[in-house]
């Protein structure tokens, strides 16, 4: 059976965070055929907008039979299960935000869909992580690896490597 190794993106600023990625992680399980790779978890910048609340955001590989679309209908269903609320204006703090990043070396355009993430290759708080589990990767589009993308990166945004044990201390 053919296996598509998908690269996903976890982000969440609202609510207990740390908890909110390993459910996400522990609910995508459920459709892989083994246990993900995941990177470390980084303490980031909100994006885009502003928010005193700090994002942390993870990224994981799966291996899946399900194609792109029927991934993001799983996803969409976690976030909803996991408490996302979209009011539709803008970029807004979440629990839980699940992207697809990478389907194989496909190049994907549905309507719903775009694959590669059209932005990930413009945010730290993405390439970081992702450079870190899969630095020799290639961008299908772009044509060049995971690290040459970072190393190239002009988002000088912050983003941390999150240590809960430090967190739990205080
Ligand atoms: N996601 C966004 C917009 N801005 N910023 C950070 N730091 N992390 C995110 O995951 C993020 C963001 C849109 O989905
Ligand atoms: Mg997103
Ligand atoms: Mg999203």
């Amino acid at each position: 059976m053919f296996k598509n190794k998908v690269f996903i993106l976890l982000g969440t600023n609202l609510g207990q965070r740390e908890i909110n990625l390993s459910r996400a992680v522990m609910k995508i399980s459920e459709f892989c055929m083994h246990d993900p790779e995941i990177s470390s978890i980084y303490e980031t910048v909100p994006w885009g907008f502003e928010s005193d609340q700090l994002f942390l955001n993870q990224v994981i590989k799966i291996e899946t039979t399900l194609n792109a679309l029927e991934i993001l209908e799983r996803l969409l269903k976690i976030e909803n299960q996991l408490g996302r609320k979209r009011d539709g204006k803008g970029y807004q703090s979440r629990t839980i935000d699940l992207d697809i990043l990478y389907f194989n070396s496909d190049i994907i355009q549905y309507e719903t869909l775009t694959i590669p993430h059209p932005r990930m290759h413009t945010r730290s708080f993405t390439m970081v992580p992702m450079a870190e589990i899969a630095a020799e990767f290639i961008h299908p589009v772009l044509q060049c690896s995971q690290q040459e993308i970072l190393d190239k990166l002009v988002d000088k945004n912050q983003v941390k490597r999150y240590n809960s044990a430090e967190q739990r201390k205080d």
